[in-house]
């Protein structure tokens, strides 16, 4: 018989345990990137420790196969609650010939079509507007039960494009919802020297569209909200913005050192309420899944990486030779 999560928790089993999943998955994914750039693997690798619950119950309002999502680059547990398949991130990360990029991409910057993804680009906000552009598309072409997910982090609301892009979707009342991943920093930069107020969601008003705060440790209040913001532009009550407070426990990237700018102190006082040990205990306690069936699912989680990983960094490299493939239109080969 299925288990019945207690009220409190709001969701049923099933999806209490898929955010789980995922939030373990994702932390494992990025303990192995920083491991493999370490090992000299893979040239770079960028965690998202701290956003799990932001981007598992985001994940778990996008509707697959209905809704499109523009993702930006740590978006690694997001986009795997949306069906990327982690063989083609770890294929990614090692810049593989097998990489859906053919190894072109910088890391974790991948697409799918198929499972409306769109492509990853570095330049901050950018996908915003093109996030707009996908939303009005929707509404231009009277695309019932679809709406478009936008994710970025605070450090990406200074850019003109984001505010372009609010706008832009305010005025035209687009089915798209405005995710922002506030981890506080922006590389060095620190929220108060990016912006004069307190909250991103409060910048909402000012476009005409509502804002919402949610915890971003907690998973569950991440899914309500974005999932309540999802029925609301897709009834045609136009964009909202969430803004999910989180934090960033590890450097930028492996290329950045954030000793240079933060102090252990807060980083340690953030580690307190990391939020996949927080929701494993919320599971242990509303007895949704027991200590034996979360040992046995970190376990298979473990696995299932050091086995992608290994036959991953067994595939071909690009050939040399096909440096110039894919740049243009009729290049030697097509993109996938
Ligand atoms: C237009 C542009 N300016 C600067 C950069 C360099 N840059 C890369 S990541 C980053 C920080 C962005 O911070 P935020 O949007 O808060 O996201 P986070 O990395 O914290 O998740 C910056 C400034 C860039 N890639 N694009």
């Amino acid at each position: 018989m299925a288990k019945i999560v207690p009220a409190a928790l709001g969701i049923d089993a099933e999806r209490a345990l898929l955010l789980l999943r995922n939030m373990l998955l994702q932390r494992a994914v990025d303990t192995r990137g920083f491991q493999l750039n370490r090992q000299g693997k893979i040239p770079i690798a960028m965690g998202s420790e701290g956003h799990e619950a932001v981007q598992a119950g985001t994940g778990l309002a996008f509707e697959r196969g209905r809704d499109l999502l523009y993702p930006y680059y740590r978006n690694t547990g997001l986009i795997l609650a949306c069906g990327f398949p982690l063989v083609d991130l770890f294929r990614s990360q090692f810049a593989r010939a097998t990489d859906r990029t053919k190894g072109r991409q910088i890391i974790n910057h991948v697409t799918a079509r198929e499972l409306g993804i769109a492509s990853i680009s570095s330049i901050i906000a950018a996908q915003c507007t093109h996030a707009a552009g996908a939303a009005y598309a929707l509404k231009f072409r009277r695309e019932e039960g679809r709406a478009v997910f936008c994710q970025f982090g605070e450090g990406a609301t200074s850019e003109g494009e984001w505010h372009e892009a609010m706008n832009f979707s305010a005025v035209g009342r687009l089915p798209i919802v405005f995710v922002c991943e506030n981890n506080r920093w922006a590389i060095s930069t620190p929220q108060d020297k990016q912006m004069a107020n307190a909250d991103v969601a409060a910048r909402a008003s000012g476009y005409g569209m509502p804002g919402a705060i949610v915890d971003g440790f907690d998973p569950i209040a991440v899914y309500e909200t974005v999932r309540a913001a999802r029925d609301r532009a897709v009834g045609g009550g136009g964009p909202t913005l969430v803004e999910a407070k989180c934090y960033r426990f590890l450097s930028h990237t492996t290329d950045d050192d954030d000793r240079t700018y933060r102090t252990r102190d807060e980083v340690e006082a953030q580690r307190k309420l990391d939020p996949v040990p927080a929701f494993e205990q919320r599971l242990l306690d509303g007895g949704i899944i027991s200590q034996e069936e979360l040992a046995a699912l970190r376990v298979e989680i473990t696995q299932t990486v050091n086995a992608t990983t290994d036959a991953v960094e067994g595939e071909p490299q690009p050939e040399p030779g096909d440096l110039y493939g894919n740049v243009y239109a009729d290049s030697d080969a097509v993109w996938i």
